[in-house]
């Protein structure tokens, strides 16, 4: 598992080689307000043979400090079809059709800090300095995004949304980098694990009522493309219906609602990749053997709601 500086370095070398395929925002000053409390810039990549006239997919990825296996695995999806353009046909299809917009770490204090010692890693939020009588610190990203959000809770605790919607520079970044690409937008995919599932809208509600039919079929092919990579059987549903719990203020809801609400034909889906073997506070903690499998699976499902979008317009 690479640092987040050599994650950055990784992209920097794959666009020197592919600069036909790659676009990187190497200052991040094309985005206000894209540092982080600790000054890091929440850097994006895009991929695509024919940036600026196709359809955009944009993946949001490990906004949950300890769910390494995140980046990992959407680097080797990246390094993967820029090295295979031109001689992989499905590499090819999805470069030539689609523009790939990716947040490779979109919380890159909190994936450093949990890389810091066994104690900090299972840390899951950002690294705001909050407060209160407990002195605590950490914002859960995924629950400051200003969909449905919820004030409630105490800063201790792992899911504290933050004082009020987007108050932690990372969210404002998350937001300003799908603002600018929104307008081709037409799939959104937050990356997280480790619960081997596939989320359908609404994440707030706690229902099994999925936002429409729409979402199911996509969810559908991204499982059924993983289970074709790997053999392993991803669950696809609502946070309620598959993990259990409602989560208000995500950032799936969020662009969600940005693209008008459940009328649109706009895909949002978040992953839940797959545990660690034995799972448990574990299933975070993944052998660096399952990053290449697991990256295989991303790529497979990501290419999968490519043709389903293609063939579809
Ligand atoms: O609780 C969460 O934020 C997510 N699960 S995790 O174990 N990775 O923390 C699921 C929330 C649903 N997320 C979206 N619909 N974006
Ligand atoms: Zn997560």
């Amino acid at each position: 598992y690479r640092s987040y500086a050599q994650y950055i370095d990784g992209l920097r070398s794959l666009r020197s080689q592919y600069s036909n395929l790659m676009r990187f925002d190497e200052s991040g000053n094309s985005v206000p307000r894209n540092k982080t409390i600790e000054g890091r810039i929440i850097h994006f990549v895009e991929l695509g043979a024919n940036l600026d006239s196709r359809p955009v997919i944009m993946l949001e990825v490990n906004i949950h400090a300890r769910e390494w296996v995140t980046s990992a695995s959407d680097f080797y999806m990246i390094d993967s079809l820029v090295s295979n353009y031109g001689s992989d046909a499905d590499a090819t299809f999805l470069l030539d059709n689609f523009h790939l917009v990716i947040i490779p770490v979109a919380n890159p204090d909190g994936y450093e800090f949990s890389r810091t010692s066994s104690n900090t890693r299972l840390w899951r939020k950002n690294r705001r300095y909050v407060g209160g009588i407990f002195s605590c610190y950490g914002v859960d990203l995924n629950r400051n995004f200003n969909a449905f959000w919820q004030g409630s809770g105490y800063c201790t605790s792992d899911s504290y949304p933050g004082t009020s919607y987007n108050s932690e520079p990372e969210t404002n970044a998350v937001e300003s980098i799908f603002r600018r690409f929104q307008n081709n937008m037409v799939i959104y995919l937050p990356v997280h694990c480790y619960s081997q599932v596939l989320l359908l809208p609404w994440s707030y509600q706690s229902t099994n009522s999925i936002v429409n039919a729409r979402h199911r079929d996509y969810g559908n092919a991204m499982g059924a493309a993983m289970k074709a990579s790997s053999g392993r059987n991803y669950g696809v549903g609502t946070a309620y219906a598959t993990i259990g719990y409602a989560a208000a203020g995500t950032s799936g809801d969020w662009a969600l609602v940005e693209k008008q609400g459940s009328n649109s034909n706009f895909i949002s889906i978040a992953y839940e990749l797959r545990p660690a073997p034995g799972a448990g506070t574990g299933g975070f903690i993944l052998p660096a053997s399952d990053i290449v499998p697991t990256g295989r699976e991303l790529l497979a499902s990501v290419l999968a709601v490519a043709k389903r979008n293609f063939n579809e317009s």
